[in-house]
């Protein structure tokens, strides 16, 4: 990469900007700021926001994202998460800055390792020189005939107190400008340059804008200029988020394949009740049995917002194939504990086809299916053992009917997640739903 004499696409002879617009000379800046840290460009993407200065990722030999108005810190932070080693840049205009400035205090906050800089020229360039977020106090712009009234943004100073590790305020005039720029490229870390720079078309002229004007702005606003904020105390955030990974990693469950697979095709099963009946953490076992056996699950939960109230519904899916869509096509069990979740699940009961199964509590309605319906005393038993179990009386009896999965999966799945104040009583109600079954 070191012969390389430019990032531009070879066919590019000339940007589409207009005469003097400072995006253009920003870009030469990068271009040698890239020559500069030897990029590889197939680790590097750059990603733009709207406005002019998203026009600018498509003429160089990079990786390139364009997304919408404000968003673009967001996009990269989502790009930077998918693969660390990327050099990640944002170019965005002081328009983004405000349409999306909650993205630059997020991303300073958690020092996210992209690299922002703000390309910016006072105003909305591409839409006809309207106000920004930075436009000085007077600044005239198509809508403030009069003056600004409003205090500009101080992006740097927005972006250290939220925690950036390296923030710059320069012009599109300092020489140093292309170090500056890859030194926050290879700063480990949330870097940001505010690169103030001239829109010719609107705010330069309506404000008589020069080199000397700049500097008078950055005086009467205190807005000072030059590498402002240089931290080295803290962690980039994707190697942050791999540390902390590996301590829960550590202890994530052996769900290594331990149990004969039964299973012979795909099961979609709806699993519903009420708040408290252990809906979710019983399907949870079922899956966790099911990959035990060598299999794939997937769990789906429903419940209302106000979560501790109502029906609490699970769909689980377990194949001893992979699973490539999560979604239910067509049920081909249920187990259906309370009244809260008979009414939920209702309509899908009733859809059920012949060969199908459902399990459900004795004293719940009666209703019209193809399907065959298994009524269990599961309230009953589950009080005797303890109310919260229900879940598990009737997944005990359901497995011990259909040899999907054996006993002995499930209750190794029982071990694996359940607390030890709950595994006693889990698996004696796995045990008293087998048995009701296998006795049938
Ligand atoms: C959410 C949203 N609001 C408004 C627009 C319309 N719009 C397109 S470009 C632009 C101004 C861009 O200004 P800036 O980000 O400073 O970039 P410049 O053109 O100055 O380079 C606006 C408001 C938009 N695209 N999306
Ligand atoms: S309108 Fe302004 S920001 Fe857009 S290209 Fe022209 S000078 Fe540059
Ligand atoms: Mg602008």
């Amino acid at each position: 990469m070191s012969e390389l004499q430019t990032y531009f696409k070879p066919e590019v002879k000339s940007l589409p900007f207009c005469p003097g617009c400072g995006h253009t000379t920003n870009l030469s800046h990068l271009d040698k700021a890239m020559k500069l840290i030897n990029a590889d460009p197939k680790r590097t993407v750059i990603v733009t926001d709207i406005g002019c200065v998203g026009l600018s990722d498509q003429y160089f030999d990079v990786h390139a994202f364009h997304g919408l108005h404000g968003r673009s810190i967001t996009y990269a932070t989502g790009i930077k998460l998918a693969n660390p080693e990327l050099n990640v840049i944002v170019l965005m205009g002081d328009g983004g800055c405000g349409i999306g400035g909650n993205h630059i205090v997020n991303a300073a906050r958690r020092n996210v390792g992209i690299t922002v800089m703000v390309f910016n020229n006072f105003n909305f360039g591409m839409t006809g020189g309207e106000h920004s977020v930075t436009t000085p106090f007077g600044g005239l712009t198509a809508t403030t005939h009069s003056g600004n009234i409003e205090a500009p943004l101080d992006i740097i100073g927005l972006a250290q107190v939220c925690g950036a590790g390296y923030a710059a305020r320069m012009t599109t005039f300092d020489k140093e400008l292309p170090s500056i720029m890859a030194e926050a490229m290879t700063y480990k870390g949330f870097a940001i340059l505010d690169i103030w720079e001239f829109c010719t078309a609107y705010y330069s002229p309506r404000n008589d804008m020069d080199k000397q004007s700049m500097i008078a702005i950055s005086e009467t606003h205190n807005l000072p200029f030059g590498i402002l904020t240089n931290r080295t105390d803290r962690t980039e955030y994707t190697v942050a988020l791999k540390n902390q990974e590996a301590k829960t990693l550590k202890s994530a469950p052996d769900l290594n394949q331990r149990f004969d697979q039964l299973l012979d095709q795909k099961i979609e099963l709806v699993l519903s009740g009420g708040a408290g009946q252990k809906i979710k953490s019983t399907a949870a076992i079922l899956g966790q049995a099911a990959i035990l056996s060598g299999g794939f699950a997937s769990q789906k939960d429903d419940y209302p917002i106000t979560v501790k109230t109502g029906y609490s519904s699970a769909e689980v899916i377990i194949s001893p194939e992979n699973i490539d869509y999560t979604g239910m096509t067509a049920p081909n069990a249920a187990l259906i504990l309370s009244i809260e979740g008979y009414n939920k699940e209702k309509s899908k009961l009733v859809a059920m086809k012949a060969g199908s199964v459902i399990f459900m509590e004795e004293s719940l309605p009666e209703f019209e299916t193809e399907a065959t319906v298994i009524r269990k005393p599961f309230e009953a038993i589950a009080k005797k053992i303890d109310r919260n179990s229900v879940a598990l009386v009737g997944l005990g009896a359901l497995l011990a009917k259909t040899k999907w999965l054996s006993r002995e999966s499930v209750e190794s799945a029982i071990g694996i997640s359940q607390k030890a104040a709950y595994l006693e009583m889990s698996l004696k109600a796995l045990k008293a739903g087998w048995e009701l079954e296998s006795q049938a």
